[in-house]
């Protein structure tokens, strides 16, 4: 028997379209992973069903040929039609014990958490991973709520034995910080997506993680 390991990322970039205007969902996904993200996520709030399956499809594409996972923001419907790697759900989402249902242990699910009792309630509910923030303060999430800050981040990180993304106003400024608390990875929207040339901010991002240091 064959038991495929679910690999979860350390570096996801979320693709946006509201917040910039010059590149496609497919075009960022693509720069990310040349820049070397390792978790594409598609999150798209607007627009129609068949839009975001016509999105998702080639950006699955890309990712597996990439051998990387995509993973869906809140849409079971679009993570099944699109036959993306995971979902990512928030706490008013669909519910992630019916999600893990529906997809099976395969499927990578991962839940958002602003507090350590969500944090808690992700992990009785058998996410594979945390998105927990913000953890500074962001303009690219309305309902964002407030910053957790690197004291809360280091909580959660000790008390929830998952891998924990921590997100929101992470740069390449603060990045070391962020994964000094013992954060597993960090995921970002407006640090990549809304930079000049979205697959060096990625590079960047990638050489820091992986070193420590800024170049
Ligand atoms: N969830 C918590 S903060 C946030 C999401 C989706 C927004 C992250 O965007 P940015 O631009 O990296 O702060
Ligand atoms: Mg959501």
């Amino acid at each position: 028997m064959v038991i495929k390991v679910k690999k979860i990322g350390r570096f996801h970039v979320l693709t946006d379209t509201l917040l910039q205007h010059r590149f496609s969902h497919e075009q960022l996904a693509g720069l990310a992973l040349e820049g070397g993200a390792d978790t594409i996520q598609f999150r798209q709030k607007i627009g129609t069903t068949r839009e975001m399956i016509q999105t998702t499809g080639p950006m699955q594409a890309l990712c597996r040929r990439a051998g990387v996972p995509l993973i869906v923001n809140d849409r079971l419907d679009v993570a099944i039609a699109s036959l993306a790697d995971g979902i990512h759900l928030g706490q008013e989402d669909f519910p992630i014990p019916l999600a893990r249902k529906i997809l099976g242990e395969k499927t990578i699910i991962g839940g958002s958490a602003s507090t350590l009792d969500e944090a808690h309630k992700c992990l009785l509910e058998g996410v594979d991973y945390v998105g927990f923030g913000p953890v500074f303060t962001t303009t690219s999430k309305e309902d964002a709520g407030p910053a957790s800050g690197l004291g809360l981040l280091k909580q959660v990180v000790q008390e929830i034995p998952l891998p924990i993304i921590a997100i929101g106003g992470i740069t390449q400024e603060n990045i070391i910080q962020v994964m000094q608390t013992g954060a597993y990875g960090i995921a970002v929207i407006s640090a990549v997506c809304c930079q000049k040339d979205p697959r060096e901010a990625t590079r960047i991002f990638r050489s820091i993680l992986e070193s420590g240091h800024h170049a």
